[in-house]
This record gives structure tokens, sequence and C-alpha cells, in this order.
């Protein structure tokens, strides 16, 4: 490619400048050179004097009406709202600039110094060290464990997080799992004191982040038959860890906690879960060397680029054991919970972000005439993204109050039971929004919302990540069943009577009543489907899961959203969402059932299609 390069004084326009550089010929022209043509190709003229504004990011606490209105009816606690306002503001001045430097700057491995010597150090930027002091400092994990405001700090925590997540170039990654690592060693009763609180801590010379390294190159789904990691029993009862982790999220931790099967005097090991062990490693020793772990390479990925990602070989890697042995995937399950539950936050989050910017573009944009604002058709999309936006957040601020109330011991036996149901289903149903909100949004930019230097395609590559790790939409439908099935469908019982208790407000509201009837009827089809489905062949009940997964995310979101309207201080815009949410098809499990889609005979159709 041609590169012309104009001098005026000291002035220099560089034209069509091209990523291959190094590769184009350069032809350069001097001002005399130029001054022979008729007119000057590259004067200011020749390209125009409109330029398109761009969105402008403001506070993204002090935009987000949902927000606001749901701490002052549920967390009215003096300076909340002002401690938020602040965080906000920080966001916007000093954490968006870091995440944006911490894309253009990925991680790379150095996995030898200049004289040869073994490294496999991985070196990130100074705006991701950056990250991990606000993230101490701002108690972005501590604040779950401070438990100032008690069964609501979760909804504080999270209110933070979330606020953060969009534009802190996914150092919530490692703060997920800094936080399930947390949960835990909490849960288990503190077997590793001294790692909690340096976890736990709001000093950033003494805080850790955590891995969790599960993923094995037979794949991360399928944990318990996938897992092929040994630990052998030492002399002083610490374990050597021989394995291969193929996905290991933000590698740059501190400590880590991963999954290994502990062999006998023979060698031998249990297969299966049964045979799987929790273990907590430190990654560096005490001098500085890495402990027993050799960086195979990071990876290169679609989105999440700032995160290194890293595969792993354990050549024994000293480790303590964590869980009793063979208790591994039921331990760990915690920190799944908990980064399940950031992965909702980061979900709605990503919403909110693309919404917000999309409303202040289309204040700016105009197009045929007048602003986007002003054509009815975009304002109708933008309004579809928002109505998603809300029920999505309402769900997510639900599972957080419920993690935030089992923590501070003080759920019922429904709200726990719900914890459990509500965890997977908000993971999956918010991964999927996100993407399709995200993907609405760029195109409300038009062509520069597939332009990488506004940040807006980052964004969607990074929603993408939601909907795969920490349990794929199938494999979280799964665990849907898993927990209807271990409670011998009590989970679902206490689903029903919490939608049912829900929208006993909404009946005194008119302007509710489509909205409600819509609901109410869901409800009953939904509930008379499962109670169908126990009947029904183990394979059956498979088939419909995802649907089933998605029937209890729209319903239990249409009883949020019902029930935020129902609110003394709802806004008409709170209950116009309550009823375009419920104008969707609220149960999809039952009209797919209608339809035959789970019949014996569909598989076969199924896998002929395909
Ligand atoms: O690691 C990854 C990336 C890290 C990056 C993290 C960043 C997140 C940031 C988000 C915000 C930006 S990706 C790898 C993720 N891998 C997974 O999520 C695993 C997906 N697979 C599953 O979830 C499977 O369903 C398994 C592994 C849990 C299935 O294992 P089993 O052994 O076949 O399952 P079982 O036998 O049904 O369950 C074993 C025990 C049972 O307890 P007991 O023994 O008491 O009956 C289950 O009830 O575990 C319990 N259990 C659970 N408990 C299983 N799942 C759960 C659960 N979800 N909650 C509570």
């Amino acid at each position: 490619m041609a590169v012309r390069v104009c001098c005026r004084g000291n002035r220099v326009a560089l034209h069509m400048l091209s990523r291959s550089l190094s590769h184009s010929s350069v032809s350069v022209e001097t001002l005399s050179e130029l001054d022979s043509h008729t007119h000057t190709p590259f004067s200011r003229s020749a390209i125009g004097t409109f330029f398109q504004e761009r969105p402008l990011l403001t506070n993204p606490f002090t935009q987000d009406a949902l927000l606001r209105a749901y701490l002052q009816r549920h967390l009215a606690e003096r300076g909340v709202q002002e401690e938020l306002e602040r965080f906000g503001e920080r966001v916007v001045c000093e954490v968006e600039a870091l995440g944006r430097r911490c894309e253009l700057e990925p991680p790379v491995l150095q996995r030898y110094d200049p004289w040869g010597r073994r490294r496999d150090r991985i070196l990130t930027c100074d705006a991701w060290a950056h990250l991990r002091r606000i993230s101490a400092h701002e108690g972005l994990v501590a604040a779950a464990y401070e438990r100032t405001y008690g069964d609501w700090s979760r909804v504080y925590q999270m209110s933070k997080m979330y606020l953060f997540a969009p534009s802190a170039g996914l150092y919530t990654c490692p703060l997920a799992m800094t936080d399930g690592a947390a949960k835990v060693i909490e849960t288990l009763g503190m077997p590793a004191r001294k790692a909690f609180e340096r976890l736990t801590t709001r000093d950033d010379k003494r805080f850790w982040t955590s891995g969790q390294w599960m993923t094995e190159r037979r794949g991360g789904s399928d944990v318990s038959s996938g897992t092929e990691t040994v630990a052998k029993r030492q002399q002083d009862g610490w374990f050597k860890l021989y394995g291969f982790k193929w996905f290991t999220s933000a590698t740059d931790a501190d400590m880590t906690l991963t999954l290994a099967r502990v062999t006998d005097e023979n060698g031998r090991t249990t297969p299966g879960s049964r045979g799987l062990s929790l273990f907590l490693a430190e990654v560096w020793d005490s001098d500085g060397s890495s402990n027993g772990i050799e960086v195979q390479r990071l990876k290169d990925k679609l989105g999440t680029r700032q995160v290194p990602t890293a595969e792993l070989l354990l050549d024994g890697m000293n480790a303590r054991l964590l869980s009793e042995e063979g208790r591994g995937v039921a331990s760990i399950a915690n920190m799944l919970t908990i980064t399940r539950i950031y992965n909702t936050v980061c979900a709605v989050a990503a919403m909110r972000r693309i919404v917000h910017l999309s409303r202040e573009y289309a204040c700016k944009r105009s197009v045929f005439g007048k602003l986007l604002k002003d054509h009815a058709l975009h304002v109708q999309t933008l309004s579809r993204m928002e109505v998603e936006t809300r029920a999505a957040f309402l769900l997510t601020m639900e599972v957080c109050r419920l993690l935030g109330r089992e923590e501070n011991r003080s759920a019922s036996e429904r709200e726990t039971l719900l914890l459990r149901l509500m965890t997977p289903v908000a993971k999956l149903y918010t991964a999927k929004q996100a993407v399709s909100v995200v993907s609405e949004g760029l195109e409300s930019f038009g062509g520069q919302g597939y332009i990488e230097d506004t940040g807006l395609p980052s964004i969607l590559r990074d929603a993408q990540v939601l909907s795969i790790w920490e349990g794929t939409t199938n494999v979280l439908s799964l665990d849907v069943l898993r927990s209807i099935a271990k409670s011998s469908g009590l989970v679902l019982q206490a689903f029903c009577s919490d939608v049912q208790e829900r929208l006993l407000p909404a009946e005194s509201s008119p302007a509710l009543r489509p909205a409600l009837t819509s609901l109410r009827a869901a409800l009953a089809a939904l509930m008379r489907f499962c109670e169908a489905a126990a009947a029904r062949p183990a394979g059956a009940m498979e088939l419909s899961a995802r649907d089933l997964a998605y029937s209890l995310a729209r319903v239990y979101m249409g009883a949020l959203l019902l029930d935020h309207a129902s609110w003394e201080h709802a806004t008409h815009t709170d209950v116009y969402t309550a009823l375009r949410w419920c104008d969707q098809d609220l149960c999809p499990v039952v009209s797919r059932d209608a339809a035959g889609c789970f019949d014996s005979q569909t598989t076969a159709m199924d896998s002929a299609l395909v």
C-alpha cells in the first residue's frame, strides 16, 4: 500500500496508514511537488468538515435509574448511594482507561531469561497491576466478607462489581476466582486462614488472587472423568501434583484451587467424581521460583485478551489437601456458585454499558434529517434492549441477595433452595442475553460498532465467553436438573411459592393486570409440565432441560419485574417494562412440549437434521 506523506512546515499528515506499514512502499511528496498540482488533494477541505461526536461514558451509577431505585428500596442505609456515586466517578475517570490499556497491551509469556534460564513468567501490563491495587483498596472482594451491611453485603459488593466490570479489562475474572476461593475456605471451616486473609484484605501489598484450575485436556465440563492430575502424598502430609491443566484463567495468580486424584501406595487412583479431591497450592515458592509449574503456552482467544490464560504442566507442584479425600467436586462447587454469580453480574453490566452508550449516541447521531432518538423504530430497539437489561438486573440482584442472606446465616430453607436453583438459571440465561443485547447494541452504532478503536467490538468479544466458561448453557441446564433431583423437587416448590407471593401486590394494579394474567398462566403451565415430566423417562427430561431453564428464568424475571412495578415508588416505565417482558412466550418448555419437541422420535429427527 502506498503511503503519501505531505509536509507543510511543522505539520505532517499521514494518509491511509495501513497496519502492514512495514511491507508498504512509502512515497514521499514534498510541498513543492504538491504545489505543482492544480490543488492540494490532502488539504483540510478534502476530508470534509463533518465528524461524528463519540458517545460519552458518564458516571455509570448516576445514569442507572434502576440500580439507584433498587438500592433506595432495599438498601437505603446512609452513605451507600454516595459511596457508589464516588466509585462510579472513579470508574469513568480512572478504571476505564486502565481497562482499555489491558486490551491493547495483552499479557506475554517470557519462557526464558536472556541468559537461557527457564523463567515461565507471565508479564502483564502496568494497568493490570493498577487494577489489582484498585480492587484491593476498594474492597471489591473484601466487602463480601466484612459483612458491613449484614444480609445486604453481597448486594452492596456486587453493585460495586457491576459498576466496575465493563470498564475493568476483565480484572473481574481473577476477582471472581479469588472470591470463590475465599468462599470455599470459609465454607470448609477455615483450613487455610492465612490464604483467606490475603484473599479478603484491602491492603494491596498483602492481597492475593486465586486461580481455579479445573479444565484438563479431556475437557472442562466433564470434570469427573476428565481429570487426570494425580496427587502423591509426601511424608510431611503435603502432596505433589502431576498433571496438565489445559485452560487456566488469570494464571498470574498467587495461589490456586485445583482438583487431583490421590494415588494409593501402588500408584492407583479412584476413577470418577469419588476419586477427586480439592487442593490449594501457592504458585510461587518463597525464593521466587515457580512451584513445580511449567507454562506451556498462552492461549490465543477470541476475547478476554486482557486475561492471561495458559496451559500448565504440573510437575511436582507442592499442594495441600483442602477438602476431605474424594469430596473435590462437592467442595469446589462453592467456588462455582461464586464465579457463576460473577458471570451473571458481568453479563448484566455488559448489557447496561452498551445500552448506556447506545442511548448516548442516539442523542448525538443525526441521520435521515433527525437524531436517532427521534426515529421511533430505533427507539423501539433500544427499548427492547432496556427491557432485557432490567429483567436481567433484577434477577442478578435477587441471586446476590439470596447469597448474602445465606452467608449471613439468615436465609430461610426456601431461600437456600432458591439460591441453588437460580444460580445456574441466572448464569445461563443472562449470558445469552448479554451476547444478544451487546450484538444489537453494536448494530445501533452502524459501521462504527464494528471498528476496533472505538472500543465497541471488544465488548462483544468479551460477552461471548460468558456462555462458555463456568459451565456452558447445556451443562448448566443439566445442573438445574441436578438441583431438582437432589432436592427431590423441593427447589421447584420453593420457586412456585416464591413467585406466587411476589405476584400478590400486583393484584391491586389494573395497569399490571395483563402481565399478571400471563405470568400466572405461565407459572401454572410450568408446574403442570414439571409434575408430568417427573413421570417421564430421564432422557425426555434431559431433552427439555434447556427450555425448562429458560422458562424458569423468564417466569422468575417476570415476577421480579412485577414486584418492582408494584413498589410504591415505581414509575410508569417500571410498569411498562413488566408489560413488555410478559408479552413474550414465558414458558417455552410448554410450547415446545406441545409441538412434540421432546417426543422420543425427535432425537432421531434432530440427529438426521444435523
Ligand atoms: O475454570 C474455568 C475458567 C475460570 C475462569 C473463571 C472466571 C469467571 C469469571 C466470571 C466473571 C467475569 S472454566 C471451567 C468451568 N468448569 C465448570 O464450570 C464445570 C462444568 N461442569 C459441571 O458443572 C458438572 O456438572 C460437574 C463437574 C459439577 C459434574 O461433576 P459430577 O461429579 O459428575 O457431579 P455430581 O456427581 O452430580 O456431583 C458431585 C457433588 C454432588 O454432591 P454430593 O456428593 O454431596 O451429592 C453434587 O450435589 O457435587 C455437588 N454439586 C453441586 N453442588 C455438583 N454441582 C453442584 C453445584 N452447582 N452446586 C452445588
